[in-house]
């Protein structure tokens, strides 16, 4: 192969770094990414829509549980917790994309939703036994943070 054609081929074979994150689930045909770290909720949330996306929602049982299974053989930072698209609204909790909290996943055990914060985060393990349950956080918190986005973006 002569030089300059190998320089076109190049930057084709480069991988795009956030497909190693990622997992599609088959359920919803949604994306999703998930970090090893992060900044505030808003500065989080800024991140997934400047990637054709957002903070996830999770409007079934389903969906949780495909969210959970992925977030339980991850590794991240910030005290196991990620940031999701669930935030209070007039004092009623909903998912950013408009849709009802239909599912009970509130660390209830410990209290939770204690009034803290008007964003959530959920739980890989901690405290120990919350895996995949959420709590509220002010939005300063910085937290890693998972991303939805629609199929094929
Ligand atoms: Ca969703
Ligand atoms: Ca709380």
């Amino acid at each position: 192969m002569t030089a300059w054609r190998r320089s076109l081929l190049l930057p084709r074979s480069v991988p795009k770094l956030k497909d190693d994150f990622s997992s599609l689930d088959e359920g919803t045909h949604s994306c999703y990414t998930f970090t090893e770290s992060g900044k505030t909720w808003t500065e989080n949330r800024n991140t997934c829509k400047g990637d054709g996306g957002d903070l996830v929602s999770m409007e079934t049982e389903e969906e949780w549980q495909f969210i959970n299974d992925e977030i339980q053989h991850r590794s991240i930072a910030y005290l196991n917790e990620y940031h999701i698209g669930l935030e209070k609204n007039g004092g009623d909790w909903t998912w950013i994309n408009g849709g009802p909290l239909t599912i009970s996943k509130w660390q209830v055990t410990h209290g939770e939703p204690s009034g803290d914060g008007d964003v959530a985060v959920m739980s890989k393990d901690y405290p120990p036994g919350t895996q995949g349950l959420f709590n509220d956080l002010p939005d300063y918190f910085k937290r890693a943070f998972i991303c939805e986005m629609p199929r094929g973006t």
